[in-house]
């Protein structure tokens, strides 16, 4: 589950990250990319303690130095991002480092810069990332499937009614916003998505 302050104005992100992981969701991601870096360390501090005490992991969106600065499990690398080399001689072996693929050459670079796993999308149209990469669709991620063994994480557009077609196209995950964070009720939403997991 990615926790986005724009996409959620009114709920307590750190509420919502207890209410998530007390119904399943095993890894966070913070993104913050409009506030000022103060507001989004403190932010981050306090998600990542809320992770840690659920027993979640917690990444950071695009920022190394911000998941040095809060000792998050790891960071989330887009294409615009610090190269993945980099990112790992500043964060080390240990932690998680996760990159954003649009496409076949994206995935066999993250393979061969040692990413430990690959978001790939988005799948479908999303009003959550404005101006986008093209959406690859169920299709997209079928071809990229084979491409790889690191974990795919499908992002975009992702709702409990195509949960199961993105899965049957070979997501080992989601990383679902708004389909959570807009939700009437989030312990039920996560519920119901977890529930549809094979
Ligand atoms: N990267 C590709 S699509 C996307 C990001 C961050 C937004 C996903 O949000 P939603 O609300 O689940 O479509
Ligand atoms: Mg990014």
């Amino acid at each position: 589950m990615i926790l986005d302050p724009a996409a959620s104005p009114e709920r307590a992100l750190v509420d919502v990250l207890a209410q998530a992981a007390e119904n399943g969701v095993t890894l966070f991601q913070y993104r913050d990319k409009t506030s000022a870096m103060r507001e989004v360390y403190r932010q981050a501090a306090k998600l990542r303690r809320a992770a840690a005490d659920a027993g979640a992991l917690f990444l950071v969106n695009d920022r190394c130095d911000l998941a040095l600065a809060v000792d998050a499990d790891g960071v989330h690398l887009g294409q615009d991002d610090l190269p993945l080399s980099h990112a790992r001689s500043l964060l080390g072996p240990a932690k998680i480092i996760g990159v954003s693929t649009h496409r076949a050459s994206q995935v066999e670079e993250a393979m061969r810069g040692g990413a430990d796993y690959l978001g790939f999308g988005p799948i479908f149209p999303t009003g959550t990332k404005p101006h986008h990469e093209p959406a690859v669709g169920i299709e997209g991620l079928r071809q990229i499937r084979p491409l790889t063994q690191l974990p795919v994480f499908a992002i975009g557009g992702i709702t409990i009614d195509s949960l199961e077609a993105v899965i049957g196209a070979g997501a080992d995950g989601v990383a679902v916003i708004s389909a959570i964070l807009h939700a009437a009720h989030v312990p039920d939403a996560v519920r119901t998505f977890m529930s549809r997991f094979p």
